[in-house]
């Protein structure tokens, strides 16, 4: 299939929720990949916005926080500027600049045929990969992260506000594999590791695709999905804005997960 170009209406936006063969695909696959979603006004201004945050010309909302690369926390490598040494910006719910993005009108519609009506996000971050760093994230399942549940009733999104290539250290994903179960997940035996990524270990490497994503771009992947990412070989920075979301009709055995810190309610633009 084309991997998802969706039509745009007269207005240029996206406000379609996604064909029978996109879903299809997500069911099949565990991923379907959404061309020129984020229009690129939006990209533009969560890029600003995380460098305001970043450089510190803005101060943090509470709970928000930046992570500094491995390396740098390690005193391997001397960042040549503050965002040079970023690997992420974690909780962005509390800025409604950047938490706007999970909102999108097009990321909602599309989100409606996966989770139904009523959905909520758990999680929200920017991922950087700077030039220089190592930056590889494992092959992991989102899954492990989240204690709500059915798998199926959640759905990452990741969305490339700078391009995502080869080269830049872009998604790489195993189809089929959110089939499968949550599988055991360790510290990778690697010398820089960021804090919090898990890996799993024996994985078939051989059947990896490579999501190459230019701005704008948008995937949407299954929490069992094993999936990971590369170092950047590039001399340009690798980012991407990223939000998982649950359905309503999905459980924890936190009963109140639904108004627990900080999940929030999705409601589609009017
Ligand atoms: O941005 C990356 O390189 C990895 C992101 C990822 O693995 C995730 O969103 O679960």
């Amino acid at each position: 299939m084309d991997n998802g170009s969706l039509a745009a209406n007269a207005a240029g936006q996206h406000r379609m929720p996604l064909s029978e063969e996109q879903i299809q695909h997500y069911a099949d696959e565990g991923y379907v990949l959404l061309r020129g979603l984020i229009p690129p006004e939006s990209l533009e201004r969560y890029n600003e916005r995380f460098l305001e945050f970043v450089e510190g010309r803005e101060d943090l909302p509470e709970h928000m926080k930046v992570m500094q690369d491995v390396m740098v926390v390690k005193g391997a490598i001397e960042p040549p500027s503050t965002v040079h040494g970023v690997n992420k910006l974690l909780c962005l719910e509390n800025d409604p600049v950047l938490f706007a993005f999970a909102s999108e009108p097009a990321l909602v519609d599309a989100l409606q045929s996966i989770l139904g009506e009523e959905f909520y996000s758990l999680s929200s971050n920017v991922f950087n990969k700077p030039p220089g760093v190592d930056g590889r994230h494992p092959m992991h399942q989102d899954l492990r992260y989240f204690r709500v549940r059915p798998a199926d009733g959640i759905t990452g999104v990741w969305t490339a506000i700078l391009p995502a290539t080869r080269e830049s250290g872009c998604l790489a994903v195993l189809p089929g594999t959110h089939k499968g179960e949550l599988l055991e997940h360790e510290n990778p035996d690697w010398e820089f590791v960021n804090h919090g990524f898990y890996g799993i270990d024996d994985v078939d490497v051989e059947s990896r695709v490579h999501v190459e994503m230019m701005p704008g771009d948008t995937l949407l992947f299954h929490p069992l999905l094993i999936h990971g990412s590369g170092t950047n070989e590039s001399d340009q920075f690798r980012r991407a804005i990223s939000v998982h979301y649950a359905a309503g009709d999905c459980e924890s055995d936190r009963a109140d997960w639904k108004t627990r810190g900080l999940t929030r309610k999705i409601s589609p633009a009017t």
